[in-house]
């Protein structure tokens, strides 16, 4: 249909006489476990090869007869046992796979040591199918690099969205936990269909009705919603109120090392596990813009996750604690007081003082999910404390989902990121896996994008960013370019030059974006508030830590250790020295590190304002030719998904001129230097 509802699970139909007819295994679905997760599996099986194929699988319990999907676990169906060895059985980890096609008897038998294991196998089988990959040769193996691959919902008991661009919340109606789920359950089989396992359902603000899902008033439907996750393999998690003691307690304190807090924090943790055994713990913001915390007690972030680790920790619980802390009552005034050194500011001084149940989650950057920005120095900083990484899929500062901005390739590069936090040889990718420092926890988190809308995320496109998270939660080696190529193959079938040019709108989106936005990693520029659109000056007078500095001369954040904030101290190795250097700082951060004048010689050759001119008049030329190229695309796929599209894309086009006037009349007004190609400016 028209309106995107199926994402990439549209499972389109194959033309009849394609290859996997004549494949008998494809005609029957083997399987003797009960389990709820295995019976979602052959659920999803039996739909999406319907969908493809036209004809409905026979399901047996009993499969000695050829021709055959056969799923189970190890240990509990012969077939499987019979066609994985030891070694390979031993290879595959609590949610990995395997999967293999078995010419003698033509069958294909997916294996796995738990039921989500299988899940993710069947899926895996379905997305090569509907990607037009052949299956009569399999040998997989396959497991998640990260342990926790979880979404972040930042929705509200009212149905708002904090940061939501795609209509209202699909959790929360008329101030009550939604009772019809089916849609709930429909956006679970995206998260699982991609790898997700885990879902925090509230805001990371929490309010006061949010505040009560702990009380009897609302755990039994929290449960429910818990429980259609469960089907699919995703572990349910809250957002809570540091101050709950005193919200919905009777106590005078919320001091974690208050007795009577931490015994109250005990109770409460029984009474949620009594409603969701499997629940999977608490995500907090604490001492973070307004929110409260420790600091009240004078206790630290150590000492408030400790106490609610200790909480749930009889049920295998987990604290996921962020790392969003810094000053946001700051006196634009004082240049000393860095919002980016913040997170390390707090945090450093306290690892090995978390219980090995606490984990901190940090944002990808040390500021705000901007367009471009270093990499947070905390991630790989803490050695004896787990930790996970947070990105924002949804697009914040990334142009609201209005604009086209496929964020896979920005967070690959601050996944691949050389942190020398172990020397050589750490990036940021095998510090959130876990294995650098060996960590109990540790993975990705990301808030999400969707939203009521039909097509859930507002600009179509935008599924990409969803699709693409949990795929690189699950690996982080998949290319930018594979994981889009998947997703625009599942979601508009395998038309080659459609694929190409979506492929190749996807992969130019976010430098085009970056082009026409602020420049040079130097961030912000944007309307308050909201946050959308441009306005250079919107928060260069406020108190939130977020500058630019520019003046007549020059602009810029001086963050070095020389005459700055000393903000590039916190980093190690040869980057400390990249990015304290001049001469070594990458032109594309320049910005974030340093105050140069405006007649600054970048290392592509350009002056700081001619790059400045340049990248704006470029980057609206090729929001132009990104619509050019949907247009071509007419009658390539159904009409009511192209018209969506396109009717975003031509808003970018124009909103992407506004961006691009405003910038470059601003700086000519600062600078009065002229553009060298003479063109207009306002
Ligand atoms: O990016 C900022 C947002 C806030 C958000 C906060 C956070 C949930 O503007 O809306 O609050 O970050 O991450 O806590």
């Amino acid at each position: 249909t028209g309106d995107g509802y199926q994402a990439w699970l549209g499972y389109h139909r194959i033309a009849p006489g394609n290859v996997y007819e004549q494949y008998a295994a494809l005609k029957a679905i083997t399987v003797n476990e009960n389990a709820e997760v295995i019976r979602t599996a052959v659920t999803e099986l039996s739909r999406g090869l319907q969908s493809m194929l036209g004809y409905e699988p026979v399901v047996e319990e009993s499969g000695e007869s050829a021709g055959s999907i056969v799923l189970g676990t190890f240990g509990n169906n012969a077939i499987v046992d019979r066609t994985f060895a030891e070694d390979t059985r031993s290879a595959i980890g609590p949610e990995g796979f395997a999967i293999k096609a078995v010419k003698e008897n033509r069958s294909i038998v997916i294996g796995a040591s738990t039921a989500p294991g299988v899940l993710y196998g069947a899926f895996h089988l379905l997305r090569l199918m509907s990607t037009g990959e052949a299956v009569d040769n399999l040998d997989v193996v396959q497991n998640p690099v990260n342990q926790l691959r979880m979404i972040n919902q930042w929705d509200n008991i009212d149905g708002s969205i904090e940061r939501g661009y795609a209509g209202k919340s699909i959790f929360y109606k008329d101030n009550r936990i939604t009772t019809d789920l089916e849609r709930v359950r429909d956006y679970a089989r995206l998260l699982a269909s991609s790898g997700i396992n885990a879902i925090s359902i509230n805001n990371v603000n929490v309010h006061k009705y949010e505040t009560r899902f702990l009380t009897e008033a609302y755990l039994p439907d929290v449960a429910k919603v818990a429980a259609v996750f469960r089907a699919y393999g995703v572990k349910m998690f809250l957002s809570i109120n540091y101050a709950s003691p005193l919200e919905i307690g009777d106590l005078t304190t919320a001091d974690p090392l208050d007795p009577g807090v931490r015994e109250w924090w005990r109770a409460k943790a029984a009474e949620v596990y009594a409603a969701i055994p499997d629940f999977g713990g608490f995500l907090v913001k604490a001492d973070s813009e307004n929110r409260p915390g420790p600091f009240t007690y004078d206790r630290d972030h150590a000492d408030g996750s400790n106490m609610l680790a200790e909480a749930v920790k009889p049920y295998g619980g987990i604290v996921i604690w962020r790392c969003f802390v810094y000053n946001c009552k700051q006196d634009w005034r004082d240049r000393a007081t860095d919002r980016a050194r913040a997170a390390y500011d707090h945090f450093k001084p306290l690892d090995g003082r978390f219980m090995d149940n606490v984990i901190l989650q940090v944002k990808n950057g040390p500021m705000d999910f901007q367009v471009r920005e270093g990499v947070s120095p905390l991630i790989g900083a803490m050695e004896q404390t787990n930790q996970m990484i947070e990105f924002q899929i949804t697009q914040e500062y990334t142009g609201q989902q209005r604009h086209l901005c496929y964020l896979v390739p920005q967070w690959k590069e601050v996944l691949d990121f050389e942190t020398y936090a172990k020397g050589e040889g750490s990036p940021i990718k095998r510090i959130v896996d876990g294995s650098l420092y060996g960590n109990r926890f540790s993975g990705f988190a990301a808030v999400s994008n969707i939203g009521d809308d039909a097509n859930w995320t507002g600009h179509l496109l935008a599924q990409a960013n969803l699709y693409g998270y949990g795929r690189l939660a699950w690996n982080p080696e998949l290319t930018a370019e594979a994981i889009a190529e998947e997703w625009i193959r599942m979601t508009f079938g395998g038309d080659e030059q459609l694929v190409r040019t979506i492929r190749g709108m996807l992969m130019d989106s976010w430098s085009i974006y970056e082009d026409y936005t602020s420049p040079l990693g130097v961030g912000w520029m944007v309307n308050p508030d909201h946050h959308y659109g441009p306005n250079v000056d919107g928060y260069e007078y406020s108190k939130w830590g977020t500058y630019h500095f520019a003046d007549c001369h020059g602009i810029g954040v001086d963050r070095t250790m020389a005459t700055g904030t000393g903000y590039t101290g916190q980093y190690k190795g040869p980057n400390v020295e990249m990015y304290e250097s001049l001469a070594s700082c990458p032109d594309e951060l320049l910005l974030f590190f340093h105050h140069v004048p405006y007649t600054h010689v970048l290392h592509s050759g350009k002056t700081v304002i001619q790059h400045i001119y340049d990248t704006h008049f470029v980057g609206v030329e090729r929001a132009e030719q990104l619509q050019a190229k949907w247009s071509e695309l007419q009658g390539s796929m159904h009409e009511g998904l192209h018209q969506q599209v396109a009717a975003r894309l031509a808003e970018q086009a124009a909103h992407a001129k506004e961006w691009r006037d405003m910038i470059n009349t601003y700086f000519f007004r600062k600078s009065g230097i002229a553009d060298q190609l003479g063109r207009k400016i306002y």
